[in-house]
């Protein structure tokens, strides 16, 4: 008996030196992903997964679960970093409880344009919010585009601050959120994307806040008909791999995961703005009334509250604010 546990271990370690075990502990991949099959996100983790199992022959393959299907996205969060969950596409928007660094990047306003995000993204800014992932248990592998977050809702355009007093808005689950809409006397609830087309519908909610192909994929645009270009929040996306996963490979695997996470980020943002475009003309077919807001000073005048209370408990993170404030 003893001889032969001696006997498999060896074996077992010699296969694991050849990266052979590795590889073939890691061949069946779970991907986590909460929108519908047609949408870029989709097909990012799609081209991903189909690039690995090509560049590594098999032994590692894998399969996107599309529609939401594997639990709310901070549910979601929580299985990656226990390594339930092996990868995914997350918005760093609900990912701010438990990586700080990430609510950087979901401050209202604070960067000045999407070209200006994916630069930052790709650059230093990118690399500090992916060092405090990886603390945390998630590898970032690419950042994908999500445009920019408007407001929609049932009642009226929304012109100026003073347009969302009153209204119940549904955000994402970030204290963050919350806080952007009681700077301008909204009601804000927390709440799960997939609960918030019947929330809409009823009346729970007067409004939420997303991009043009999330507020069309959901068809949020049939319960919630005006669409505001307020443009508030510009918040990337992470292709990501749980690091308990990670750490299985080799790092001849970890080279070809890293390589096909970047060249599907590059693949989403091409089709990102495609989309971005077509869903525009699909919500106003639909009848949605989509106006842009001529002046939005007031919009970012109003964020100072979140502003001062966020740096006031994250002082730690005022350098990294204004890495991307002080951005030329
Ligand atoms: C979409 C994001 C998705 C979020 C969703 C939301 O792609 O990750 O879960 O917004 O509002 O734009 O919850």
């Amino acid at each position: 008996m003893t001889i032969n546990f001696k006997f498999t271990t060896l074996t077992a370690a010699a296969a694991l030196a050849a990266g052979l075990v590795s590889g073939a502990h890691a061949a069946d991949l779970r991907g986590w992903n909460i929108h519908v099959e047609d949408y870029p996100v989709s097909a990012g983790m799609e081209s991903f997964i189909a690039e690995v199992s090509e560049k590594t022959g098999g032994e590692i393959s894998g399969k996107v679960f599309h529609n939401g299907v594997l639990g709310s996205q901070p549910d979601a969060i929580e299985q990656v970093r226990l390594g339930a969950l092996d990868f995914a596409v997350f918005s760093l928007g609900p990912m701010g409880q438990s990586v700080p660094e990430t609510n950087v990047v979901s401050l209202p306003f604070i960067f000045s344009s999407v070209p200006e995000m994916y630069r930052l993204m790709d650059g230093a800014v990118g690399d500090a919010i992916g060092e405090g992932m990886k603390e945390k248990g998630i590898i970032a592998l690419g950042w994908y585009a999500a445009g920019a977050r408007s407001f929609y809702n049932s009642v009226r355009p929304i012109n100026t601050p003073a347009d969302v007093e009153g209204l119940k808005v549904r955000v994402m689950s970030n204290d963050l959120f919350v806080k952007m809409i009681e700077a301008m006397d909204g009601n804000a609830t927390p709440m799960a994307f997939a609960e918030v087309y019947q929330s809409l519908k009823t009346g729970v909610v007067d409004g939420a806040e997303n991009n043009p192909p999330s507020y069309e994929s959901t068809n949020h645009f049939e319960v919630a008909k005006y669409y505001s270009l307020s443009e508030h929040l510009i918040i990337p996306e992470a292709l990501v791999m749980s690091k308990a996963t990670w750490d299985k490979l080799t790092p001849e695997q970890q080279d070809i995961v890293m390589a096909a996470g970047r060249a599907s980020a590059d693949y989403q943002r091409e089709l990102w703005a495609e989309r971005e475009a077509a869903s525009l003309e699909i919500v106003k077919a639909g009848g949605t009334e989509v106006n842009t807001i001529a002046d939005k000073a007031p919009f970012q005048e109003a964020m100072t509250p979140v502003y001062d209370a966020f740096l006031e408990s994250n002082p730690d993170l005022a350098d990294l604010v204004n890495m991307i404030r002080n951005a030329e």
